[in-house]
């Protein structure tokens, strides 16, 4: 507790320490609630010990996040808007540094809270599910002119998911790291027999069909803030993977997670479907802020694209499984075989909705 609270006294924090305790749900960071005093009332902070295991060079990370949260502060307040509430504000160290490097070679960085905002787990709704398709989609137009070659990729290879398949889902099923292969050979096929789908907007990148934008890259329901009055989206968070990507990535990675009728961890695969009124809720929202700048390519991919986003992550929870559990946090042994599990019965009822999924698009 001491060791936290120092840590947190190396921000450059307004007024006087109350409290600090862990909070969030993500999967990476160990993120903590911060409270200060101050004349106006409390002021609360995210402070986040960034899992270096996962990001290698945090230098370049932070340059990444404070170079878009300023570019994005200045075009809110082109418009009028709160720059505060509508992207993240990175507080810097009482010496001037974007993150501090702690004795022991942890990472942290802090941000001010968005004021009044909760996030969601899983959608109470279609019409919130659009409200945070429209604030992704408005992430990505407001980026469209931001250079996209100032960005390092904070995670190479992030969405390319045939690499991934090559180079570590294959490797890992080769060295079985943790014993376990013998408990999940079914799984291991299923993914297998999805392979030839796997480099199919990787080989249209190449081919110069699809264009390479400044993207989210992690669009889940939880890495956007709504106002916890309005249920309005205010500002989109979890910006470490910012970086050069498809419009279709965000797209389909908000699909895979918040148009599932059940949540990621849910093992009763029963419960898990992908519902139709959920992913044309969030087209709409999507398609309204960003659709305007998208090529023929673009849309007609865009079903295909939550179901490549959905395989992608069914296949990392099950290398993760087969490694031993080094990337994601779980919370018990057969977690990310749960998580993969899920993300498979998902994948086939896309499969199966493939051609409605399509109609929808078509009809927006
Ligand atoms: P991770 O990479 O581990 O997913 P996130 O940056 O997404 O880390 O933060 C984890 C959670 O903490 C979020 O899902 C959200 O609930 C909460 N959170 C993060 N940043 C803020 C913020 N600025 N304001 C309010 N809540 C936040
Ligand atoms: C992670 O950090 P979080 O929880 O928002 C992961 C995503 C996965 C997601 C699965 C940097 O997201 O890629 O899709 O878990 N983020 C990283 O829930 O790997
Ligand atoms: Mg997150």
């Amino acid at each position: 507790m001491n060791d936290i609270i120092s840590i947190v006294n190396q921000f450059d924090f307004k007024g006087n320490f109350k409290e600090v305790k862990e909070f969030g749900s993500g999967h990476i960071n160990k993120t903590y609630l911060v409270t200060f005093e101050t004349e106006n009332g409390e002021q609360k902070y995210v402070m986040q010990k960034v899992n270096d295991n996962v990001f290698k060079n945090i230098d370049e990370l932070m340059r990444n996040v404070f170079s878009v949260t300023s570019y994005l502060r200045g075009i809110i307040k082109g418009y009028g808007g709160d720059p505060d509430r509508e992207t993240l504000h990175y507080i810097k160290t009482k010496d001037g540094h974007r993150f501090y490097t702690h004795s022991d070679g942890s990472f942290y960085r802090a941000y001010i809270f968005v004021r009044d905002s909760i996030s969601f787990n899983t959608a109470d709704s279609p019409e919130v599910f659009k409200s945070s398709g429209q604030a992704f989609g408005k992430f990505q137009r407001l980026l469209a002119d931001f250079d996209v070659d100032s960005l390092t990729e904070t995670i190479p290879h992030f969405h390319d998911t045939l690499w991934r398949y090559e180079n570590e889902f294959l490797p890992a099923v080769e060295k079985n790291l943790s014993g376990r292969l013998d408990t999940c050979i079914a799984e291991v096929e299923d993914v297998k027999s999805y392979a030839d789908c796997m480099g199919r907007l990787t080989s249209m990148i190449e081919t110069g069909e699809l264009p390479i934008r400044v993207t989210h890259n992690d669009t889940k329901l939880n890495n956007v803030m709504f106002d916890k009055d309005t249920k309005e989206c205010v500002c989109v968070i979890d910006l470490d993977t910012v970086m050069p990507g498809l419009a279709l990535y965000d797209f389909g990675d908000s699909i895979r997670f918040g148009a599932s009728t059940a949540s990621e961890d849910e093992a009763d695969l029963s419960k898990v479907e992908m519902s139709l009124d959920y992913f044309k809720a969030y087209a709409e929202g999507f398609l309204s802020e960003a659709g305007e700048a998208f090529n023929q390519a673009e849309k007609d991919n865009l079903a295909f694209s939550a179901l490549l986003m959905t395989l992608e992550c069914g296949m990392r929870f099950l290398t993760d499984y087969i490694n031993g559990d080094t990337y994601f946090k779980t919370a018990y042994p057969e977690h990310n075989l749960v998580r993969a599990r899920n993300q498979m019965k998902l994948v086939h009822d896309m499969d199966e909705k493939m051609s409605e999924m399509e109609e929808i698009i078509r009809n927006i």
